[in-house]
């Protein structure tokens, strides 16, 4: 009988035509890494929502149980349920639908909601709600610092953060359900910028720290979860996904800060990507435990 060689994942977000983010760099980042995408949009959009103007869009609400429907018919298996930038309130109830059918999968909820202390635009309180729902079915989540908030219902903290309140935070995250928490973007209080994530299968805190340069990309955080569940998926502790991501990215970073592009047109993934390939062989080491 012929199993399939590569891991698999379906990929519930958005397909933004403009910008660098969402499918448009998962959907690359997690082939380089060796894990086979099956992107299921949840709406076309021309440019990302975040300093273009309008946006020509089109919502795919009722594509999303489509997509669930067929793959059934077609008895698909699915190592990972991976969701992102929703784009209704339905299209929640229809992400519960792939975890509940594709039981046995990772289920990775990246909370896509806002950033620097405010929602993207297009977010109603509805949407938000359902998606700090949509979190306790997860087994691993990834929230920025403005997410993790709104999710824990308290304001964003505007110091930096103690080692005693990084973790509380992740435990008080991970006591809505889900075993593996990563909150991205933390200033803790050494001054260190950091991704912090807590394993509650073992009870271990950790951080990933990383250069952190005075400019702000959209779509980092989307690739920083593709690189991280591509990593689980292949095998990574959780310390090692998370610093396999956080190394991603900080380079991605690095590399388009040198070209001085302009911030909104995202990470220059045609430059980077080369770093995750030649990189992905290599052991991380960069985390310690926080
Ligand atoms: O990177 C997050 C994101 C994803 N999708 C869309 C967005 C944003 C952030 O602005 O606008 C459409």
């Amino acid at each position: 009988m012929f199993t399939k060689k590569h891991k698999r994942v379906v990929a519930i977000h958005d397909l933004s035509g403009f910008g660098r983010c969402s499918l448009s760099v998962i959907l690359p980042v997690m082939s380089a890494m060796g894990v086979q995408v099956c992107p299921v949009p949840t709406a076309v959009l021309s440019t990302h929502t975040g300093g273009f103007g309008e946006v020509a869009a089109v919502d795919l609400t009722d594509y999303v149980i489509g997509t669930l429907e067929h793959y059934k018919k077609l008895n698909l298996e699915m190592d990972c349920v991976y969701t992102g930038y929703l784009n209704s309130v339905k299209q929640v109830e229809h992400c519960k639908e792939y975890f509940k059918f594709f039981d046995n999968a990772l289920k990775v909820v990246d909370p896509v909601m806002g950033d620097h202390g405010k929602l993207y635009r297009s977010f109603t309180n509805e949407l938000v709600d359902g998606i700090c729902e949509l979190v306790k079915s997860a087994d691993i989540i990834t929230p920025n610092m403005t997410e993790a908030s709104i999710i824990l219902n308290e304001n964003m903290p505007m110091d930096r953060l103690t080692t005693a309140q990084a973790r509380t935070m992740l435990a008080k995250l991970s006591s809505k359900g889900p075993k593996k928490v990563v909150i991205t973007g933390v200033v803790l209080a050494t001054g260190e910028y950091a991704n912090i994530s807590y394993d509650s299968d073992n009870g271990t805190y950790w951080k990933s720290c990383s250069q952190h340069l005075p400019v702000s990309y959209p779509g980092t955080g989307d690739i920083f979860a593709a690189v991280l569940t591509a990593a689980v998926m292949c095998g990574d502790s959780l310390p090692m996904a998370v610093d396999r991501a956080t190394r991603f990215v900080e380079i991605a970073i690095k590399t388009t800060y040198s070209y001085s592009t302009p911030t909104r047109e995202g990470v220059m993934m045609e430059e980077a990507l080369k770093w995750l390939i030649t990189s992905f062989s290599e052991i991380p080491q960069g985390y310690e435990t926080l």
